[in-house]
């Protein structure tokens, strides 16, 4: 097999059907177009070209004209593929990719500069041949749900850092962008009915250094639209009542005994918790949730909810009774760590399973009453575990971590009670209590993202741990032409 004909074998994650075309290959020129045909082909056809042009060096315009030759996206794909579904074909002459809303289109441009040489991810201009194997992919998620979060809070990370990440996330068709946005050490976005909230509570982070550590409206809405124009949405988590230590350390009177807290930059976790019985508290939580609600066109915000170990029983579910309706009546869908969906009378709201065992009684009842589950096991896809012992970041509580614990676990089939219908897809979190740049970023979530992403997306049936491994070696090259400081783990054979 040729070298451009074995990328077929390598798509991360997985497609449905990948039909070769031996002996026939495409090859991008200086003349190249790229034609879209819709706005929604239009916003991915945008990306495309942003990812072709540095290192092809082509000009590759853009035009809204279908074509006979060149790249051609368009919709009106078979209603079979659903709403994130693609049709990929490759001939000599044109490469066609039809879909049915901007997010299929976008999971075509993700498989399409996959079919490219590595060289296609260098940001300055390559000599290369361009050719791509001559193919008919026909593909569509295992699941809807496929996030990436990062913990901002732990350690600050800016909104360059933030857009590197989400870069390398949406190569593997992640979809949704869990921000972790508030927490003991930091509160990071602005709020502008509570300005100390960020003056002071994100003025610090874990081991104490100080500086401007948060994120102003503007700068989270901008966020808001890089992501968009990678098909992903975002969704904010403001994380209570416990996990709040950053906003009780702003205001006073979020405390019940009318006292500021001391700033925290340890890494200890449920000590804090709002002021249960205090009107103020509902009001700061919906100045909150609105002003929050305003800037994130996606539909979800995630309320936290989880290790809020200082609050009664009692307490908790008196606090959730009163927010979960603010965050509907500010037109948004719930999400929350899995416990606090006991409290949860609405079935549309989603528990996040961070658990480490495969029972869960709270999750179970509530499939049974109609909610759906993001599945974030934490012994599976918790990317701040370490690999094993020699890993020098991380964390253990939920065990070690190697890319096969993370691989051979079945989303739909985990935990019981929990069916393949009640799932609505993985999300794999990063905590960032011992994560300061993006170098070490990448190397917790690299391999372990794409491993994630595979799961949320691929058919249960291809699931193979060898097949796999071989996969995901197959993308070192594409990594070290980016820079992308991943953990070479012995378990994988590295291309
Ligand atoms: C548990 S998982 C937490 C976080 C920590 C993380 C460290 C969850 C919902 N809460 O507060 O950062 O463990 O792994």
């Amino acid at each position: 097999m040729t070298e451009t004909a074995g990328r077929l074998q390598e798509l991360l994650p997985h497609p449905v059907r990948v039909e070769p075309e031996p002996d026939v290959t495409f090859t991008l020129t200086p003349n190249t177009k790229i034609h879209a045909t819709s706005e929604d082909a239009t916003a991915a056809a945008e990306l495309l070209a942003s990812i072709l042009r540095p290192s092809t060096g082509f000009a590759l315009p853009i035009e809204h004209t279908t074509a006979d030759e060149g790249i051609v996206l368009t919709d009106g794909a078979p209603a079979e593929i659903g709403q994130e579904g693609y049709l990929l074909d490759v001939t000599e002459t044109r490469i066609t990719i039809r879909a049915n809303s901007a997010a299929g289109h976008f999971n075509g441009v993700q498989t399409l500069r996959q079919l490219l040489p590595a060289e296609i991810e260098a940001e300055t201009e390559q000599h290369v041949e361009w050719q791509i194997p001559g193919v008919s992919v026909l593909d569509h998620p295992r699941y809807h749900h496929r996030g990436a979060m990062l913990d901002v809070t732990r350690h600050f990370f800016t909104p360059d850092q933030v857009k590197r990440y989400i870069d390398q996330v949406a190569a593997f068709k992640i979809n949704y962008f869990h921000l972790h946005l508030t927490d003991d050490q930091g509160w990071r976005l602005e709020i502008q009915s509570w300005p100390e909230l960020t003056t002071i509570g994100g003025s610090t982070e874990v081991g104490g250094r100080t500086g401007r550590f948060f994120y102003t409206q503007d700068e989270y809405r901008d966020l808001v639209t890089y992501a968009q124009a990678r098909g992903i949405t975002v969704i904010p988590e403001f994380d209570m009542p416990g996990h709040t230590n950053a906003a009780q350390a702003s205001y006073a009177e979020l405390n019940g005994d009318g006292e500021k807290r001391p700033l925290y930059t340890g890494i200890d976790v449920g000590f804090s918790s709002l002021a249960i019985n205090d009107d103020v508290t509902y009001r700061f939580v919906e100045d909150v949730i609105r002003e929050i609600a305003a800037i994130t066109p996606g539909p979800y915000l995630h309320i936290g909810g989880d290790e809020a170990l200082t609050t009664s029983d009692e307490d908790y579910a008196t606090f959730m009774s009163r927010v979960l309706p603010l965050v509907e009546k500010y037109g948004k869908t719930v999400i929350g760590w899995h416990e606090f969906v006991k409290t949860s009378e609405n079935p549309e709201a989603i528990p996040q399973f961070w658990g480490t065992t495969t029972t869960d009684d709270n999750v179970a009842a509530a499939v049974k009453r109609g909610h759906k589950v993001i599945m974030s096991p934490g012994n599976r896809v918790y990317l701040d575990m370490k690999y094993d012992e020699d890993t020098e970041l991380g964390l253990k509580w939920a065990g070690l971590v190697d890319v096969r614990d993370s691989y051979d676990w079945n989303p739909g089939a985990y935990l019981d009670g929990v069916t393949e219908e009640d799932v609505l897809g993985v999300e794999a979190p990063l905590w960032t209590e011992t994560v300061l740049t993006s170098a070490d970023v990448e190397h917790l979530a690299f391999p372990r993202l794409p491993v994630a992403a595979e799961l949320g997306w691929a058919p249960a049936e291809v699931h193979d741990w060898d097949a796999f491994a071989r996969r995901l070696g197959a993308q070192a090259p594409r990594w070290r032409v980016k820079g992308i400081n991943f953990h070479a783990g012995k378990q994988v054979p590295w291309k």
